[in-house]
């Protein structure tokens, strides 16, 4: 066994179950393994790597800013932290922005902000504030977040679970409007369910939301972790709607790939619930980060990630839904946030991946039938081309393995 597998095996938690692959480096969209293949990476982290892998003008950004000041705390200003914020708010017209680390430290600090709101400003009884979610949502691993959550395993074992939340179909606008009370706080949802299986909304879904959470004044809360960044072809999923929620949640790739970089941002009488002591985090908004996470929105923008994502992510799923495989149930997604659900009864998306895996070509499933597709932003059509060939070539062998499966059965 490979000694960096070994170890993990023996000094690790055994919570992922990760590929048998070991990686030691990357560059745009690739990654080499410690026997020198390369692959073309198809996850991104997880819509982490958006900018691609160790991106130059990032990496640089991170070598002067850490060698110059990287962490102080919020107990001081820093020479960084200002402009983040402010690019932050101008790009998603929300008015304020709390920097958190990772995507669950941002969607617990929107959880506070919610249910302070609720007692300071809607007046609800204090303890009484709920806040609806959907079923199949996936927000972070914390107890109150896991709490949420209708996926037994991520709750297994772990409660007992905070009260105050509420579960309703996504996708379906009634049971928002049936779901809310008077002590209803906010509506957290994400606009594309990624790890539900890349689950895309019925147009105008978001924008029937909103405007319910507007008549009974409550905060609509788009969780874009995954989503924002570019991700689906606009910088916020909500864009494609022309939806403002009411606040916003960022991470993955605000760090540009390198950094765990999040953000709450909200309205005005949202964010100013939070009095001095209220929340923080030691290394929230540290100057390291807020320079490279403002580096990573700069990118973006400089290099057109937001449009390529866009025209790429219809290149690829049109590539995709030529390909006529008895495996396929259905190519969705939007921009380069793309899933190939494989029927079941055939091989399952993670044997799919494992085959893939082979072809040079890096992904993962979800939930054992998606096969998730989400390769950094830049990705080019003549390396789509080439991933899609590749899972043209391993639905192909597939068929061939059932087919003999099924002869050896008859
Ligand atoms: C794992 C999933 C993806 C997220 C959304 C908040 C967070 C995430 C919409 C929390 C994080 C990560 C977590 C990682 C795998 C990955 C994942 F499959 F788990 F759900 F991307 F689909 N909101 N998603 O997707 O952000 O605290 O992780 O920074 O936990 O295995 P985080």
């Amino acid at each position: 066994m490979d000694s960096n597998i070994e170890s993990e095996e023996l000094f690790g938690a055994h919570n992922y179950k990760p590929l048998p692959v070991v990686l030691t480096r990357g560059e745009g969209v690739y990654v080499w393994d410690t026997s020198g293949n390369r692959y073309i990476d198809m996850m991104s982290a997880y819509s982490a790597v958006s900018h691609g892998h160790c991106h130059p003008k990032l990496v640089n950004i991170l070598t002067q800013q850490a060698s110059k000041l990287a962490v102080v705390s919020r107990a001081f200003y820093s020479d960084k932290l200002g402009a983040f914020l402010k690019k932050l708010c101008e790009l998603t017209g929300q008015d304020r922005a709390l920097p958190m680390n990772t995507g669950a430290e941002a969607v617990e600090t929107a959880l506070k902000a919610a249910r302070k709101w609720a007692y300071t400003v809607k007046k609800v009884p204090e303890n009484a504030a709920e806040i609806i979610v959907c079923e199949g949502n996936f927000h972070g691993r914390t107890i109150a977040i896991v709490g949420m959550s209708t996926e037994p395993q991520y709750r297994s074992g772990f409660g007992p679970f905070p009260p105050g939340f509420k579960q309703i179909p996504f996708g379906d606008v009634k049971a928002l409007e049936s779901a809310i009370t008077p002590n209803t706080a906010a509506f957290l949802v994400e606009p594309i369910q990624g790890e539900n299986g890349i689950i895309v909304p019925p147009e105008g879904y978001l924008k029937a939301c909103a405007a319910i959470c507007k008549k009974n004044n409550v905060l609509l809360i788009c969780d874009e972790i995954q989503t924002g960044m570019g991700r689906t072809g606009k910088f916020l999923a909500s864009d494609h709607e022309g939806v403002k929620p009411d606040a916003v949640l960022l991470g993955k790739a605000l760090g540009g790939g390198l950094l765990p970089v999040s953000a709450f941002l909200c309205r005005h009488d949202v964010m100013n619930v939070f009095t001095p002591g209220d929340h923080g985090s030691t290394f929230g908004g540290n100057p390291l980060a807020s320079a490279v996470a403002l580096g990573a929105l700069n990118v973006l923008l400089e290099e057109n990630l937001i449009t390529q994502a866009e025209s790429s992510g219809r290149y690829l799923f049109t590539a995709l839904s030529k390909l006529h495989s008895p495996l396929i149930q259905e190519v969705r997604g939007k921009g380069l946030l793309v899933g190939l659900s494989i029927k079941p009864g055939y091989l399952s998306a993670h044997a799919l991946c494992l085959m893939l895996l082979k072809l040079g070509v890096l992904t993962k499933d979800t939930h054992g039938t998606v096969i998730r597709l989400a390769p950094p932003l830049m990705i080019t059509t003549d390396q789509i081309d080439t991933v899609v060939a590749a899972i043209a070539q391993v639905l192909s062998e597939a068929e061939i393995k059932v087919k003999e499966g099924l002869k050896q059965a008859e």
